[in-house]
């Protein structure tokens, strides 16, 4: 019925039932206590904190307390409170918060101001009601400014005018605009106006939704406990950004073979498959990093076992493997197969480790290896039994594991675990419903930590499919089941742009596609979109054709081949882009709207993206003659491929034949790159600093080891630099800020500059002599050994050819 028009026909259409909604009724006391507010309604208590340039307010059916329902990276540094009665309402301020709010009394609502009276957000009066079904819902005015955030969803960048839900989903049915519901869910959204702009985060686990759709007003509703929201605000998206992430966490240093390209299939089925595989890359010399194993490496989908036959040597083509540069990255579900005889099920239920009913009564739910236990990851002591699990991967040489169907799935009416089975949540527990959202995030924790205790400083890698805010402390994410769609290639783009906006800086989709058949096209200009998104990995699903890079042909293998190069010159700039991310919270891959706010083009912007902050990438993203149009913000833009340079503003067409990316760098752009490797186990020969000339700009350059924590401790290096326009001149400065570390291996390091005039020079400040230069067409080249050792200032100078030769 539902498949077809029948599905429409008029008896069946009934319109969906409006919720019964219950205001909360007028503040019948306000107090302060320690550093909270406490306003007790007449059908809810709500707290508030105050922060410096954040609130949090925490709406509770009953009493509230100061827990977090999941616990945040940093909490909220509350700062003391002065609360005034002022008749119809009341005043908060904090100290050195910057803004009041203003509580209504009769009907309760907060108004957010600045101190200088400009409008943070408010609730629209009498907005803060309990719905018929539990849940409590907040209305906020709005003015149709654009949304950005709210995690991994389909659809384009801009959320404005959808209808989002939260309640992380196994999705296998296409992923088109209509699915609300996917594997991540991340409650924070961005409301970015004009003059200012505001997020809030709400952090509630249980299923969530966030409505747009209306003319004056927005409106968030928490099915299932507290609501409990932070408010922050800044000029623009990026403070949001470095707000959001300063509460919830910000994703490490990856280890350096994380960002070389992943080869994975379901399934390479036997050793030799995978022996295989790894020969094929080293012949056909494609760079590539890690293999993966999917189901069938198991003995029956046991998780932490191997399969009798085709994996009963597993150690041995693991060291071999590794020798040539491979790391080999296994599967791993939740789902603990109930087997009386299967060691992990038998220490599981002497340990009590597995999620249950109220009464005790263990869950099970049916997944690959049939009726199977879930253990309680929302606690402690059995995240860290689960993590000590891991010793039979590490003992043969794994370093990183892939959490899959972590929503949790199961293969059930409802794709999940019964919500009324009981969570252990440390001390205070709760049923699934009120927490489904976390289970992969406490998963990929649990996961990650045993790995980081196991790896003996190494760090560990964990990829997941299901996640929460926060999970960018633990793990990467991909996208999920995707089809080999154009249409998917297209979507990546806007779902890995909210993904980084939402605090999850290492996000990328299954390259090629999961189901559905991919075709060399198809393969290869997806391939070159991918090598600029930060987790790079080739997938497909069993029934699918096979699209490792040489499936298609001659043809398409060298174009594929050129583009993983490509991926490999950029380390630099990716890793160097993960240190800004720690530093700031701002994502690798950018929407365009993050960096050029004012640009009024940008805002629903992304069939294009940055990689950092000056490398635009227009990828060619449909099948008909590798020719798009781009559009270029303010500024002077370089065409990567010839230097040709652009003024921005304004949309140019740009053709690209079958090996080629559109990639344009702005002016002022400072870029690291390397000649590529096989793999990043191999030192590249040369380092390059590319500087663009016509605009100022700066850049930090960071690396470390790309394997241990020493980094933690002082063990990398990093060189800022900055350039800036003197006269018709330009001034290269550079500052060593970090010397801790310094590759082993000889290297060649250099300049190269860009410039539009084919008559640079370059010359130390204060130095006698200039060092040799020399052109490659336009560009000067300059090798400077020690140019990342010292601080130093170079001027760069315009004149003329006759002169300088
Ligand atoms: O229900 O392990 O998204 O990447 O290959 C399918 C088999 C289970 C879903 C993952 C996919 C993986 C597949 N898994």
């Amino acid at each position: 019925m539902n498949d077809t028009s029948a599905a429409i026909h008029p008896d069946q259409l009934q319109l969906a039932e409006e919720q019964a909604l219950l205001s909360i009724g007028p503040v019948q006391n306000a107090y302060i206590k320690n550093d909270a507010a406490f306003f007790l309604c007449e059908r809810a208590t709500v707290a508030v904190w105050l922060g410096d340039g954040v609130f949090r307010i925490k709406i509770s059916r009953d009493a509230a307390t100061a827990k977090e329902c999941v616990p945040l990276a940093h909490s909220l540094k509350a700062q003391p409170l002065a609360l005034v009665d002022e008749g119809a309402g009341y005043g908060l301020i904090a100290g050195g918060g910057g803004f009041k709010l203003t509580v209504d009394k009769t009907r309760f609502a907060v108004h957010a101001k600045t101190l200088s009276g400009g409008v943070i957000c408010a609730d629209v009066t009498g907005g803060v009601t309990l719905t018929s079904d539990g849940g409590i819902r907040c209305e906020k005015a709005y003015a149709g400014e654009p949304i950005y955030g709210l995690g991994e969803k389909t659809g384009y960048l801009n959320k404005a005018n959808s209808l989002q839900s939260m309640w992380n989903t196994d999705v296998y049915a296409p992923h088109v605009p209509e699915i609300r519901e996917l594997y991540v869910s991340v409650p924070v959204f961005y409301v970015v106006g004009e003059e200012a702009s505001y997020g809030i985060f709400l952090n509630n686990p249980g299923k969530t939704t966030f409505s747009f759709t209306d003319v004056n007003s927005y409106n968030i509703t928490a099915r299932t406990g507290d609501f409990d929201y932070y408010c922050f605000f800044g000029p623009d998206m990026k403070s949001l950004i470095g707000q959001y992430t300063s509460l919830t966490g910000r994703a490490p240093q990856p280890p350096r073979y994380a960002l070389g390209y992943h080869q994975s299939r379901y399934s390479y089925e036997s050793e030799a498959e995978l022996r295989e595989v790894a020969t094929e890359f080293r012949a056909r010399q494609i760079p590539c990093d890690a293999l993966y194993l999917d189901i069938h490496y198991m003995d029956g989908y046991r998780v932490f076992t191997w399969h009798p036959d085709h994996y009963a040597t597993a150690e041995t083509t693991i060291r071999d493997l590794a020798a040539d540069g491979f790391r080999v990255i296994p599967i791993v579900d939740p789902g603990v197969k109930k087997d009386e005889d299967y060691s992990v099920y038998q220490q599981g239920r002497s340990a009590d480790v597995f999620c249950a009913y109220p009464d005790g009564a263990v869950y099970t739910g049916n997944v690959w290896p049939g009726e199977s236990a879930f253990p309680d990851f929302t606690d402690a002591r059995i995240r860290e039994w689960w993590g000590d699990l891991h010793k039979r991967y590490t003992d043969v040489g794994i370093c990183g594991i892939w959490n899959d169907m972590n929503e949790p799935a199961v293969f059930s009416d409802t794709k999940t675990m019964d919500v009324a089975v009981m969570h252990r949540n440390d001390g205070a527990p709760l049923p699934h419903g009120a927490l489904h959202n976390s289970y992969g995030h406490y998963m990929s924790q649990a996961t990650y930590e045993g790995l980081a205790r196991l790896l003996c400083g190494q760090r560990p890698f964990v990829l997941t499919r299901a996640g929460y805010a926060g999970t960018q402390r633990y793990a990467a994410v991909w996208t999920g089941d995707n089809r080999s769609f154009w249409e998917h290639l297209t979507m990546t783009i806007p779902m890995l742009l909210n993904m980084g906006l939402s605090g999850l800086p290492f996000a990328g989709a299954d390259v090629g596609g999961f189901a559905f058949d991919a075709d060399g096209l198809l393969l290869t200009r997806w391939m070159q979109m991918a090598v600029f998104t930060p987790f790079f990995r080739n997938h497909s699903g069993m029934d699918a054709v096979r699209q490792e890079p040489w499936q298609f042909g001659p043809v398409y293998e060298a174009a594929i081949r050129k583009a993983i190069e490509r991926r490999y010159t950029l380390l630099p700039h990716l890793y160097s882009l993960f240190y800004e991310h720690r530093m700031t919270g701002l994502p690798v891959m950018r929407a365009l709207a993050l960096e050029f706010p004012d640009d009024r083009n940008t805002r629903d912007l992304c069939d294009s993206f940055l990689l950092g902050k000056n490398l635009l990438v227009a990828p060619i993203y449909r099948p008909d003659g590798g020719v798009r149009s781009v559009y270029l913000p303010d500024g002077v833009w370089y065409d990567e491929r010839t230097d040709v340079t652009y003024s921005g503003s304004q949309h140019i067409v740009t053709a690209a034949a079958l090996d080629e990316i559109p990639t344009f760098i702005r002016a002022g752009a400072i870029i690291a790159q390397q000649s590529p490797v096989q793999h990043t186990g191999q030192s590249a020969a040369a380092l390059t600093i590319h500087v663009y000339l016509g605009d100022a700009g700066e850049y930090i350059y960071y690396d470390d080891d790309g394997l241990s924590f020493a980094y933690e401790n002082g063990s990398y290096q990093a060189v800022a630099f900055k350039l800036s326009a003197v006269g018709r001149d330009s001034e290269l400065a550079v500052t060593v800020l970090q010397s801790g570390y310094r590759p082993a291996e000889k290297r060649t390091v250099r300049l190269a500059v860009h410039g539009t005039a084919h008559d640079l020079r370059i010359l130390e400040k204060d130095a006698q002599t200039p060092p040799a230069q020399r052109f490659m067409q336009h560009t000067l080249i300059v090798d400077l050994p020690d140019l990342l050792d010292r601080s130093a200032v170079f001027t760069i100078t315009h004149q003329r050819r006759e002169e300088s030769d």
